[in-house]
């Protein structure tokens, strides 16, 4: 059975304003953006003009199953304009049943995919500060983080208080701000720091990050995290 097919359609659209897309299953067309960040199954799509409404994601993940290229066969580079033709999916890292939140997806690694490059060397879309609050965030800091899923993010000045574990992970307080800060919803503030490099830092609690980091807000193992590939600089504890 095929798909309904959706045109004219935006990444906002499909990240909708709740945690599972409007769009999930159908096949939508032409979703145009600029490349973020690229991994080895798939890549990240942020729509440089965003829409009104602070609730809906501009960014979203390209499934490519295998390296990111366009229907082609050319590389896809960091700043590449590009269209993406795929079914959108709600991807769920981890086990089934482990209660992890889905990240929204389309998925170009069907016979009806495409990926094609409009133009190259774009400049990114800014990145949105954490620590800032420029956006009101939603009532509990689940909904500020899915409101910004896959998007550009920033943070600044900020201390560790759990040090880096073998997946080059350490969480980290925002100094300013508390996003969501609601009964129920326990440090909301905290936040997952993932450095993808082949030797990332050894942190300990109290070490402070110096300066900003930017990185695309990821989420997996249950969490969501601002992944970069930037070793912020840092002022150890005492
Ligand atoms: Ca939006
Ligand atoms: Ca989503």
């Amino acid at each position: 059975m095929l798909p309904v097919r959706a045109d004219r359609v935006t990444i906002s659209n499909i990240q909708g304003t709740s945690y599972v897309s409007p769009y999930l299953g159908q096949f939508v067309t032409d979703i145009e953006g600029i490349v973020t960040k690229i991994d080895s199954d798939r890549f990240y799509l942020q729509n440089p003009n965003p829409d009104d409404n602070i609730a809906t994601s501009e960014a979203i993940v390209v499934y490519t199953k295998e390296f990111p290229r366009t229907s082609l066969g050319e590389p896809i580079a960091i700043g590449d304009r590009v269209s993406a033709s795929g079914t959108v999916n709600e991807y769920i890292s981890g086990a089934e049943g482990s209660n992890n939140l889905s990240q929204t997806e389309i998925d170009v690694s069907g016979n009806d995919g495409a990926v094609v490059k409009l133009s190259g060397n774009n400049p990114l879309p800014d990145a949105i500060a954490l620590s800032k609050s420029d956006r009101t965030p939603p009532d509990r800091a689940i909904d500020f983080y899915e409101s910004l899923e896959s998007m550009r993010v920033k943070i600044e000045d900020a201390t560790v208080i759990n040090p880096t574990n073998r997946y080059g992970e350490f969480i980290v307080v925002l100094q300013e701000g508390k996003p969501g800060l609601s009964e129920g919803d326990l440090n909301p503030d905290r936040l997952f720091v993932k450095i993808e490099n082949s030797s990332p830092p050894k942190l300990q609690v109290g070490d402070r990050l110096q300066g900003t980091i930017v990185g695309i807000l990821g989420y997996d193992g249950g969490n969501y995290k601002l992944v970069t590939d930037t070793v912020p600089p840092v002022k150890p504890t005492s």
